[in-house]
This record gives structure tokens, C-alpha cells and sequence, in this order.
């Protein structure tokens, strides 16, 4: 589903400080896939149109081991979806999915990988999830990003791809976190919204913690 929550009215032109965030743009997460997010498909080729405008371009990898703690399949008796918390999981469990090395967990074949500056692979270790770009979910092992962001004098960060009240959820909070003026393009990105009123919910944190919402037409070709 598009959120439609753009609230920035105005033009902004790309310059060398800022860098396009380009989230698991992955074939499990879209229509077919195992962890389906509905629409996935519908951006690749309008986030493919932007990549050309930013020196810096991150690529990320949802990249799981078999048998992940994320997944419903390692639990006793528990279904993709159904609710379950525990340290650095949740809310919810999910298929298993984006398992590293396989099709799946590989970019998707319609995106341009080849002006990608740094590919980023997140959710590694088995018995943690890494929704954010920036830091796994025990909220201090970090990825490594925001230090490869700042030394190339990045400043801000546009991001677009999937999921938007997971993924790009989390890592746009962590961006702010960070430090980085943080854009979402709206239009770029699709949300799971499970549990049901999660996506409204990561909407109005991001909003109140400063991530601002662009359409991709604001961005100057
Ligand atoms: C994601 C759920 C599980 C995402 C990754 O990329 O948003 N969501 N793993
Ligand atoms: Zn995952």
C-alpha cells in the first residue's frame, strides 16, 4: 500500500553530501515471494531513475541463515504473523525468508545494481533480527553504516524500497539518531502493516521524531 503521507511541498536538488538508501529490494519480498509486501514490485524501475543523481548509493540485503529466530518455522507451534516478543525479535514471527546465498535473497534482476556504492548485508547473526540499516535490534551492535555515511561527509539521507514500517521504519529512526537529515520517499517504498496498525503507527513516530516525507517528483533530475 502507498502511504500517502508526503510533507514536504518543495523541490530539492541532490548535491555530493547526500546519499540514496536503497532498502532489500529483494525477490522475497516482493509478489511471489515469501515474505510478500504488496506492490514491492511496482518501484524498482522509478528508484533505478534515481540512482545516476547521488555519488553515494547503498544497496541493502535482508541476508538470514537457515533456522533464523526471526522465522516462525523456529519456534514450536507458531504460524507466520502470529505475534511473538522477545529480545531483538518481533512484533510479529515471519516465513522464512531472504536466506543467504539463495535467488531470493539477491537483488531483484530489474534493479541497476552497478552504480550501488556499498551493498550492506543486515540480519545475519541467528538469534537477532536487524530491521534498521544502522543497528541490529539489540540497539547497539551497529552495521557499520552511519561510520561509511560520515566519512564520505554524508549528510543526508533519502530512502525508498522495503518494508516501510519495518525496514525503513527503524532506519530512518536510527538515521535521525545518527545524525543524518533524513527523507523517506514516499511513493518509492511499500509497507507490510502487520501487525494491523503498525504502519500507522510508524508513521506518526517517524513524523514525530523529524524524518520528512517526499514524493519522488520533488527530487531535481
Ligand atoms: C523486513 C521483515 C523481516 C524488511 C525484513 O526488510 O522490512 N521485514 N525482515
Ligand atoms: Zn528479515
Amino acid at each position: 500500500m502507498t502511504a500517502k503521507v508526503a510533507n514536504q511541498k518543495i523541490d530539492i536538488e541532490i548535491c555530493d553530501d547526500d546519499a540514496l538508501i536503497i532498502v532489500d529490494l529483494q525477490p522475497d519480498f516482493m509478489p511471489g515471494g515469501n515474505l510478500p509486501v504488496v506492490g514491492g514490485n511496482e518501484i524498482i524501475e522509478d528508484i533505478n531513475d534515481l540512482i545516476p543523481l547521488f555519488k553515494t548509493v547503498v544497496g541493502t540485503q535482508d541476508w538470514h541463515p537457515e533456522g533464523h529466530k526471526s522465522f516462525a518455522s523456529a519456534h514450536d507451534s507458531k504460524q507466520p504473523y502470529d505475534l511473538f516478543e522477545a529480545p531483538g525479535l518481533g512484533p510479529v514471527l515471519w516465513p522464512d525468508h531472504c536466506i543467504q546465498g539463495t535467488f531470493s535473497a539477491d537483488f531483484h534482476p530489474n534493479l541497476s545494481v552497478d552504480e550501488i556504492t556499498l551493498i550492506l548485508r543486515k540480519g545475519i547473526h541467528h538469534d537477532i533480527d536487524s530491521y534498521s540499516v544502522f543497528l541490529e535490534n539489540d540497539k547497539e551492535t551497529e552495521t557499520g553504516l552511519s561510520g561509511y555515511l560520515k566519512s564520505r561527509g554524508v549528510k543526508r539521507v533519502f530512502m525508498c524500497g522495503l518494508a516501510l514500517d519495518y525496514c525503513i521504519f527503524y532506519s530512518a529512526m536510527d538515521g535521525i539518531n545518527f545524525g543524518f537529515e533524513v527523507f523517506v520517499i514516499d511513493n518509492l517504498t511499500r509497507a507490510v502493516d502487520s501487525p494491523p496498525g503498525h504502519l500507522e503507527r510508524a508513521l506518526s513516530t517517524m513524523k514525530e521524531i523529524g524524518v520528512k516525507f517526499i514524493e519522488k517528483k520533488a527530487i531535481l533530475a
